[in-house]
């Protein structure tokens, strides 16, 4: 071998070790982005389980809320009729013991979740439940009105950190009620 052919050989081996590591490089690349792809997957899974779960959960709040207002008479029986919102004394405890007809909960809001008595429910620290009420169109239940039309629409809304997880609508008649 002469001098020539030894360095050429030499340069052909320092070649093939570049390729070599290039490749290296790329696989390792490759298996990175597979990783990364896999792990975001598996997060993106592991979030929409649990966002499941939030909506199911605040489902089930709304419902139990909803039910104990759909328990109430349409307007407040000791008031002239197309009464609506609390009464004064109902404004002024703020107490929701002592609501007795739907529009009493008109803007309701309380976070953590309590039951009617004001007990907290427990295990939801960072959950609220809100509630809008208004009188709506006979034939529209999506357009608000500013008058008494005999029938209301009850919304309650359930937010897990600040984020809607479930909203539930109803409305009640002054003769009965219709989900
Ligand atoms: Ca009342
Ligand atoms: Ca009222």
């Amino acid at each position: 071998m002469n001098r020539w052919t030894g360095h050429h050989r030499n340069k052909q081996l320092v070649r093939r070790r570049a390729v070599h590591m290039i490749e290296v490089a790329v696989s390792m690349v490759i298996v990175s982005v597979i990783l990364l792809t896999a792990m975001n997957m598996v997060g993106a899974a592991g979030q929409s389980t649990r966002s499941m779960t939030d909506r199911g959960t605040g489902h089930l709040l709304a419902e139990q809320l909803m039910a104990e207002i759909m328990a109430q008479a349409y307007e407040e029986p000791d008031a002239p009729p197309g009464s609506f919102g609390n009464e004064d004394f109902e404004d002024v405890t703020k107490d929701r013991s002592y609501y007795d007809d739907v529009d009493d909960y008109d803007r309701w809001s309380s976070k953590p979740p309590v039951y009617k008595d004001g007990t907290t429910v427990p295990g939801y620290d960072g959950w609220r439940r809100k509630v809008e009420v208004d009188w709506v169109h006979p034939t529209d239940a999506d357009l608000t009105v500013d008058s008494n039309t005999g029938i209301k629409r009850i919304l309650v809304t359930v937010t897990r950190a600040g984020v809607k997880v479930a909203e539930l609508q109803a409305l009640r008649t002054d003769s009965g009620g219709d989900e």
